[in-house]
């Protein structure tokens, strides 16, 4: 079983939006450097070899801090750069399919929205899941809401971690604490922070008291 607890902390998701190629890797890199615990590539718009090439660039940056790298809903691009995982929402292949395309070592994680989802992740191979959205979330995303009190249903019931995302911010996390979750997971908070650098500092300091120091390095 992996250890995943730890990297799931303070767990950044991306978003390009209309950024040059550059600076969107920069942000990217200041938010290794200054406490993000894991990161998600995320891309739903671009070509199989952009996603590919920026794939690349990006995983040379998470190698330089040592911080694992997902990549959403793309088993291939996962593959075809040896990213730590992929992550798969509920349209993509099932679970048990890219838990097999994938090996037992890569990381599964896994939307789940409901806990019979949630359950079913978790027997075909999912190692954590993403949760969400807690909040409104004004990131491109087609999502249905997800209540604190199925969050925390979802995290009595199964055994492998689970990450809150959508709409969470520095202000607004108290809600989550003793929830059971083993982190958060941020796009436009951090992406889109005028300081990234104190922004993830300010993040991790608050998801540490969330989750009771447990996201101390
Ligand atoms: N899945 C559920 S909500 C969401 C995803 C990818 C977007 C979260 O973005 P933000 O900007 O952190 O609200």
């Amino acid at each position: 079983m992996k250890k995943l607890d730890k990297i799931l902390a303070l767990y950044l998701v991306t978003a390009r939006y209309d950024w040059k190629e550059e600076d969107f890797l920069n942000k990217v890199e200041e938010a290794c450097r200054s406490g993000v615990t894991l990161v998600q590539l995320r891309e739903k718009e671009c070509s199989t070899r952009e996603y590919y090439e920026l794939a690349q660039k990006v995983k040379t940056i998470t190698d330089t801090y040592q911080i694992p790298l997902m990549i959403d809903d793309r088993v291939d691009i996962c593959l075809a750069i040896d990213a730590s995982g992929v992550h798969i929402g509920a349209d993509e292949l099932p679970v048990e399919v890219v838990r097999k395309l994938i090996g037992k070592d890569k990381i599964l994680g896994v939307t789940a929205k409901t806990v019979e989802r949630a359950l079913e992740a978790e027997q075909h191979g999912a190692d954590y899941l993403g949760v969400g959205a807690i909040y409104p979330t004004t990131t491109k995303v087609i999502t249905q809401p997800t209540s604190i009190e199925t969050l925390r249903e979802i995290a009595t019931t199964v055994t492998i971690p689970i990450v809150a995302i959508g709409g969470i911010k520095e202000d607004n996390m108290e809600p989550l604490k003793g929830t059971g979750i083993a982190g958060i997971a941020i796009v436009s908070e951090i992406m889109k922070a005028q300081d990234i650098k104190q922004k993830c500092y300010c993040l991790r300091k608050k998801v540490t008291e969330i989750l009771g120091g447990e996201a101390n390095e």
